[in-house]
């Protein structure tokens, strides 16, 4: 079992409740137990570690904050805390829970029929069914509104054409939740992958999220029945909904990487002697280490706060923006700063920090850029939308 060992200056474990703290600490010693031995592996293969996938069903980690269907029901703030342990280990084995529970299972949950929930809910919650979601396109990406993706009725059934790109889990799953225009209005299907006209193509040649798989859908005529529609999807805003989801979880994730970062650095830097003194008692190293210290400590203060306006039901979508944007920022800096304390040791597969900054460009990216989610808050703040 490796040795981790999570920095909490602030005592943040003193605030989370006994049921909160016994979650974290089981996804964390699956994370030791199960994802360390094997990552190293999968993202130098660039591969997703399926094999992990029944036992993060059993942990009940996939959908965990839902309600019935087989899901874990637990409240946000544990989902939060989920997250944070996964991304510890990799940022896509947070990506490939995130997609299915938050951006698949929850619009099923939140816009689909009882029919539908009953087909697909439970057996996604043991991950025996795979999702992913598709919202961005080739050139539709930070704005989605413009999305070229078409459904037209034809009888009982609707047929879809369009390309969505950049999918999470796309060559992998089972269905695809598309977003398509419908008569003008975006709406969300269930598009079963062994459809005809269907294709998911693998995108090659990635740096980031290696472990993890990134897919082009290409749907050429797909006929689908009326009854996969998602019933109350309503524009845009429905598609926006489930972002929100899988962005709370971002900002826990981005904790759990940074984390990651800062125990391997202050390690190595009281383990390495240079100058005959070991690389911690330098002044310099300490300022990078306490920099480190100092913004995980405020994520994880945002984080954990954040979670309980989620919980209260009173979170907006701007404080999740905030959070995403701030916790992403820091875990990216703070990798930087571990990679830079390692060395030229910093940059092989036999330390952690290296894997973590690759991965975070691409979380840096995703779930709305990081200057899309400055403008979210900007228009809050000013109640001037500067997107266009
Ligand atoms: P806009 O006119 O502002 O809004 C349309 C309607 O939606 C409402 N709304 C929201 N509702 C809920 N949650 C939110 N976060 C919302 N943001 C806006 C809004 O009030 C309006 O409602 P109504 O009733 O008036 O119709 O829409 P816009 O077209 O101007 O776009 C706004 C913008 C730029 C913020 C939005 O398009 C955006 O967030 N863009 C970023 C795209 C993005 O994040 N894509 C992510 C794709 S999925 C992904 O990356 C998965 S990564 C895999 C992983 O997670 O591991
Ligand atoms: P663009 O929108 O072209 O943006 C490029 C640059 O321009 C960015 O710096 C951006 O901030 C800036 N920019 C854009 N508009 C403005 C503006 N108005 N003002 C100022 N600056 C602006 N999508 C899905 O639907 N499902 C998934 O499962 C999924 N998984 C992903 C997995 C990975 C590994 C990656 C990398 C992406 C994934 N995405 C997914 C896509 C992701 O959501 C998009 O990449 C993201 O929304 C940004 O879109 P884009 O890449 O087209 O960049």
């Amino acid at each position: 079992m490796d040795p981790y060992e999570a920095p909490d200056l602030y005592r943040v474990d003193e605030m989370l409740d006994d049921e909160e703290r016994q979650i974290r600490d089981t996804v964390r010693s699956f994370v030791s137990e199960k994802v360390m031995p094997v990552i190293e592996h999968h993202f130098d293969a660039g591969t997703f570690p399926k094999e992990l996938i029944p036992e993060i069903g059993e942990l009940g980690l996939l959908g965990a904050n839902l309600e019935g269907y087989g899901c874990a029901g637990v409240s946000s703030t544990a989902y939060g805390l989920m997250m944070q342990e996964l991304e510890r280990g990799d940022s896509g084995v947070r990506s490939f829970v995130s997609v299915q529970g938050s951006l698949v299972m929850y619009p099923i949950h939140t816009f689909g029929s009882d029919e539908q929930k009953e087909q697909w809910l439970p057996a996604m919650a043991t991950g025996e069914k795979i999702g992913c979601f598709g919202l961005t396109e080739p050139d539709h990406g930070s704005d989605p509104s413009g999305m070229e993706t078409r459904a037209v009725a034809d009888g009982d059934e609707f047929v879809l054409n369009g390309t969505k790109r950049w999918i999470t889990n796309g060559s992998i799953s089972h269905v695809a939740i598309v977003w398509a225009k419908l008569d003008g209005q975006v709406r969300g299907f269930l598009v079963e992958t062994d459809r005809p006209g269907f294709t998911a193509r693998d995108i090659p040649g990635k740096w980031s999220l290696r472990a993890s798989v990134t897919s082009e859908l290409i749907m050429e005529d797909v006929r689908i029945p009326k009854s996969n529609l998602l019933p109350k999807s309503d524009g845009l805003k429905s598609a926006l909904m489930c972002l929100n989801s899988a962005r709370f979880g971002i900002a826990f994730g981005a904790v759990g990487a940074a984390q990651a970062c800062f125990d391997e650095a202050l390690r190595y830097a009281k383990a390495r002697t240079q100058f005959d003194k070991p690389l911690a008692a330098f002044q310099l190293v300490q300022n990078k280490l306490v920099w480190m210290v100092n913004e995980i400590t405020k994520g994880q203060l945002l984080a954990l706060r954040l979670g309980r306006m989620k919980d209260a039901g009173t979170v907006k979508h701007y404080q999740i923006s905030l959070a995403k944007r701030n916790n992403v920022w820091m875990a990216l800096e703070s990798a930087r700063k571990a990679r830079d304390i390692l060395g030229a040791s910093g940059v092989t597969y036999e330390y952690h920090c290296g894997r973590h900054m690759a991965n975070l460009e691409s979380v840096y990216t995703y779930e709305g850029t990081h200057d899309i989610h400055a403008l979210i808050v900007g228009q809050q703040i000013t109640g001037s939308a500067a997107f266009a």
